[in-house]
């Protein structure tokens, strides 16, 4: 596969993992998943995990894999670019695995003493990554190993850190989000 062709690619069987993030932030708020309670001094996951920012970044993961998978045929067609379509337990792999990823995130941040909102450089930008690829791999392995080459892999690790930088940014610009992070 040309690099081009690599990289979108990427993109394309990454977006059902990297939408659940941001509509997580616009649909957050409610009960904490935690419940308001606390591990030692500290809270479990805080106030920043919620049910309904959970279950509306699962369905915004599922419902692009949707759209995609739509769209696969018309744009490999006019493009030559083999974009995979989803398979359900893909998309559910995928949007699934970047929430509990995130959630899992929050955990390691409360045990290290972070408060709701801080950074954890490196963490943020992989965590979806680190959970939704390997369930993913589990769930759909056929397909995860059909769509993820070593290439597309790496695009994946290069690629996700930039992109959750720059949304971040955009999303706390348009005062969408507290932190650029
Ligand atoms: N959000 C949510 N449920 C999730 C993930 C995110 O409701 N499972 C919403 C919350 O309103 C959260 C916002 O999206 O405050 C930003 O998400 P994130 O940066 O992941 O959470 P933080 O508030 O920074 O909390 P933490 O320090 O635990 O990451
Ligand atoms: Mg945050
Ligand atoms: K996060």
């Amino acid at each position: 596969m040309a690099v081009l062709e690599t990289i979108v690619v990427a993109f394309w069987a990454m977006l059902p993992a990297y939408v659940p993030n941001n509509a997580a932030v616009l649909a957050g708020g409610g009960r904490p998943i935690d419940g308001g309670r606390t591990w030692g001094d500290k809270r479990v996951l805080g106030d920043g995990k919620t049910w309904r920012g959970t279950a509306a970044g699962i369905l915004a993961g599922v419902a692009l894999a949707g759209v995609l998978t739509l769209l696969a045929d018309p744009v490999r067609a006019a493009t030559g670019i083999g974009v995979p379509s989803f398979v359900p337990l893909a998309a559910f792999g995928l949007a699934a695995g970047a929430m509990l990823g995130d959630i899992g995130a929050s955990f390691l941040k409360r045990r290290t003493g972070r408060r709701r909102g801080a950074m954890f450089p490196g963490l943020d930008q992989l965590d979806f990554v680190v959970v939704s690829l390997p369930l993913t791999a589990l769930l759909a392995t056929e397909w995860f190993f059909e769509v993820f080459t070593w290439g597309v892999v790496a695009v994946v690790v290069v690629l996700t850190p930039v992109l959750h930088v720059t949304t971040n940014v955009i999303a706390y610009r348009l005062g969408l989000k507290d932190e650029p992070w």
